[in-house]
């Protein structure tokens, strides 16, 4: 059974590779395996049928055969050890690679999304500039950790892995901060991961579901 999973029948950001469902999406290309979408509304989310495969009402859910995941790190591990392409063979560089993307969630994308998210949040209170700096200074923090650990390597641990991919895609949503760009290593590295096939694939199917919801 091809797999199936849920994603933003219209995403906020229009496409732009910042809903999860691009990690998975990326995954499945990276691996070559064909996959589903079952676009979903913010409606259906919050329908006891969606809750029942994602508790928290979000995207993306993972259907294949009898197993329902939801998660996108958990998604895109579980991707990892079915198909061979995204964690080395060898155990211990295997380990490293799943270390680096639980780094990419836990320690990255926790300040990242703050950060992002802080405008929506408490954009009209009195003392939102100066958090906003405060939550600035914390993101540059871990990217200059990250920079200074990636050096000039190209890929995090070897050769690209799903660590990679997490980190990447949790590094897309600082894309217009500028932030990234302060580290022309962490920047090239940015590319490098969206310059690769099976990315431009997954962004551009992404992208495919808004415009055909703008143009019905
Ligand atoms: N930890 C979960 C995972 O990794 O799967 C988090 C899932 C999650 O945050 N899902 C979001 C969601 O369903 C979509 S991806 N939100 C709806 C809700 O909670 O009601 C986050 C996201 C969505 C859109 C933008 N954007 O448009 O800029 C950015 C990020």
């Amino acid at each position: 059974m091809i797999p199936t999973i849920t994603a933003f029948a219209m995403s906020p950001d229009g496409g732009q590779g910042l809903a999860r469902d691009m990690r998975l999406r990326w995954a499945f290309e990276e691996v070559r395996q064909p996959y589903d979408v079952r676009l979903v509304s913010f409606k259906q989310m919050r329908e006891p049928s969606h809750l029942a495969l994602q508790p928290f009402g979000q995207i993306p859910t993972y259907e294949e055969d009898d197993l329902a995941l939801f998660e996108s790190g958990a998604i895109v591990f579980h991707l990892a050890q079915r198909h061979p392409g995204l964690l080395p063979d060898d155990a211990n560089a295997r380990a490293r690679a799943i270390t680096w993307m639980f780094a990419a969630l836990n320690t990255m994308e926790l300040p990242i999304v703050e950060f992002d998210q802080a405008p929506f949040v408490v954009g009209d209170r009195p003392w939102f500039k100066e958090f906003m700096a405060v939550l600035e200074d914390r993101v540059r923090i871990r990217l200059n950790e990250l920079s200074r650990r990636l050096g000039d390597a190209d890929w995090l641990e070897g050769a690209f892995s799903a660590g990679d991919l997490m980190m990447i895609t949790v590094l897309h949503r600082l894309d217009g901060s500028g932030l990234v760009e302060e580290y022309p290593n962490l920047a090239a590295y940015v590319a490098r991961g969206k310059a690769r096939p099976a990315y431009r694939r997954a962004f551009d199917a992404q992208l495919a579901v808004f415009i055909a919801a703008s143009n019905p």
